[in-house]
């Protein structure tokens, strides 16, 4: 046995299969065994349980109230309308009626119950998306920049995510068997020629990003892709490698991390190239304990030019010195924008992701009636958010009349704080949350608006992030104003990220609750408000203010 159990279990699982075909047919449980549990994350499925009535169950003698996350995988973002309508079915049928899109481009259902989990999985399939490795220890969701306005250069970044995408997706039959009633084919044994049967230390998360945009946070990642263009086009990637973000309170060993360049590369080379980067984590990423075990640490471990030797070496030469690039913004642009081809596009604003039918509109209901008239495609966004692209000018009208009616033009009316907030899910799906995030950072916000509406800033795009534990799962260390999640009510307050996220911030305060997490926004606010320089950003302010902030020199130290 080693020292990791989550090791035995993949090795032992027969490529990913385990005992889950039995599990989910054993009707006296809402749950799946546990070691099986380990497993069905590589097919984009979570066991969870409703945390809100987790200790009320409890007092009955009751097992957790269990259901499942899903998550289907969308490379780069970009579905069809006719996927759209499959997905919002099956929200509305199976789960618990909304739309969740993630931080990394990709769509959540959560709330399903074990016996629908299979015509779930099923009605993805058919919808031409997929579950399989959305999570587990494998290379996820390939995030792509959704920017419109470079339809060009877009196209030929999309179709490079998308090649990575296929040929790091896992080969294992068991998902077909599984979830699709597909029966294997005698005497064909699995194989898996890149990952093998343990499949990779650690999840493995990869980007490619445009600049000057960075709107998938691609230094956040442990493998990145930046466009480098001369004026007839796209010429290569700068690639960066150990980027992340996963933190566990206490524990100094483990902390967020800025990706780094690692060398240039022209775009035929992006699959050979990621391919032996991942082969290496695989060969050298810590198998033993799985804190440690992402790729940010074996970088930190044996240093860059290990990796370049060792690179080289699989190879067969060594990769040209990394072209430099600059990033300007990594928010979305709201609202309406033309491209050259004639074609408009919409981007819209999502609060955390969530898509429903609630008080503030019928979000979920309005996307449905949008993907039945809408003939180009949807884009997701790495800010949890949706562009409607590729719009002809003669459907504008009725697309415009749709968003109104369903009150999807939020982007129209809130502040820029607001617009430049994400929360990750936490309470109450995600078992590894402290604190509130998704239900809480809209109510914080308001507070906040009133602050920077006294203090003449409402107009200022300040970035704010929160999530419910420090695996960062909203990147809030990429925050000028980043929260988070320690226990019920406290965050860790972290500041001054810069905007454009080529700069992490640092922590501030620990385990504060709100009224002290306000009264010193409230101060900070006034200070940025006299002392900034010419066109400082507030995270820029925040970091030259790092030593007064961190000292206590403050009132509200
Ligand atoms: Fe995450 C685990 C949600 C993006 C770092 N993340 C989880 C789980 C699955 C909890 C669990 O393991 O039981 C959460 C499910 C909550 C729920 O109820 O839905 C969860 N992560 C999310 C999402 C949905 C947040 C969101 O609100 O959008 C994002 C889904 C992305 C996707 O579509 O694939 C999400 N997670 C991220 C990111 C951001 C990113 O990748 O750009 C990070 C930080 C970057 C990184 O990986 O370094 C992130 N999630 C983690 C970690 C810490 C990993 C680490 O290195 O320590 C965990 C915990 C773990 O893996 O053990 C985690
Ligand atoms: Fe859950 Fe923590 Fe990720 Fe939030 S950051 S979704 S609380 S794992």
């Amino acid at each position: 046995m080693s020292a990791n159990p989550v090791e035995d279990i993949k090795a032992e699982s027969n490529f990913l299969r385990g005992t889950i075909r039995q599990g989910l047919a054993d009707g006296a449980t809402g749950s799946l065994a546990d070691d099986d549990t380990q497993l069905t994350k590589f097919h984009g499925i979570y066991q969870q349980d409703d945390r809100d009535v987790r200790e009320q169950r409890r007092r009955q003698m009751l097992e957790p109230e269990h259901s499942f996350m899903i998550r289907a995988r969308v490379p780069g973002g970009i579905c069809t309308p006719a996927q759209w309508l499959a997905l919002d079915n099956i929200a509305t049928r199976w789960a618990n009626g909304s739309l969740r899109l993630t931080t990394r481009q990709a769509f959540q259902f959560h709330g399903v119950l074990k016996h629908e989990l299979k015509d779930s999985i099923r009605a993805i399939n058919d919808s031409l998306l997929d579950t399989i490795a959305a999570c587990g220890d494998v290379n996820r969701n390939v995030m792509c920049t959704a920017l419109p306005e470079r339809s060009d250069v877009h196209a030929q970044v999309f179709a490079d995510a998308a090649a990575f995408s296929d040929h790091l997706t896992p080969n294992t039959t068991a998902y077909h068997e599984i979830w699709l009633d597909k029966e294997k084919v005698a005497a064909t044994a699995d194989h898996e020629p890149i990952y093998g049967n343990r499949y990779l230390p650690r999840k493995f998360k990869t980007a490619f990003a445009v600049p000057p945009v960075n709107d998938v946070d691609v230094l956040a990642h442990d493998l990145g892709f930046i466009a480098i263009e001369d004026k007839d086009g796209l010429v290569g990637y700068t690639v960066t490698v150990g980027g992340g973000m996963g933190v566990t309170h206490g524990d100094p060993a483990t902390y967020p991390l800025l990706a780094r360049p690692l060398g240039f590369i022209i775009p035929d080379q992006v699959v050979e190239v990621g391919e032996a980067i991942v082969r290496i984590q695989r060969d050298f990423g810590d198998r033993s304990e799985r804190k440690h075990a992402r790729f940010k640490y074996t970088i930190e471990d044996r240093g860059l030019d290990w990796l370049r030797g060792e690179l080289k070496q699989r190879l067969g030469y060594a990769l040209e010195p990394a072209r430099p690039y600059h990033f300007t913004s990594r928010g979305d642009e709201y609202g309406w924008r033309q491209t050259d081809d004639g074609n408009w596009h919409l981007a819209l604003f999502i609060q955390n992701g969530r898509i429903a039918d609630g008080p503030s509109g019928t979000q979920l209901s309005g996307l449905r009636a949008i993907s039945q008239v809408h003939k180009g495609e949807f884009r997701l966004t790495a800010n949890q958010n949706v562009i409607i692209a590729g719009i002809s000018a003669a459907k504008k009208p009725e697309i415009n009349k749709l968003v109104r009616e369903h009150g999807l033009d939020a982007h129209e009316k809130l502040s820029r704080l607001r617009l430049h907030s994400m929360a990750c899910v936490a309470l109450p799906t995600c078992s590894l949350a402290m604190a509130e995030a998704e239900r809480y950072l809209p109510e914080l916000v308001s507070e906040i608006e009133i602050q920077t509406e006294n203090h003449g800033l409402a107009q200022e795009d300040i970035n704010i992030r929160m999530t419910g534990c420090p695996n960062g799962c909203a990147r809030p260390y990429l925050a000028e104003i980043g929260l988070v999640g320690k226990a019920p009510g406290r965050y860790n307050l972290h500041l001054g990220a810069a905007h454009n996220g080529t700069r992490l911030n640092y922590l501030a305060r620990e385990n504060a609750n709100s009224g002290e997490i306000l009264a010193l926004l409230n101060e900070l606010f006034a200070r940025f408000r006299k002392q900034r320089e010419t066109s400082e950003t507030f995270g820029d302010f925040l970091t030259r203010s790092q030593a007064e902030i961190t000292e206590g020199v403050l009132s509200h130290a």
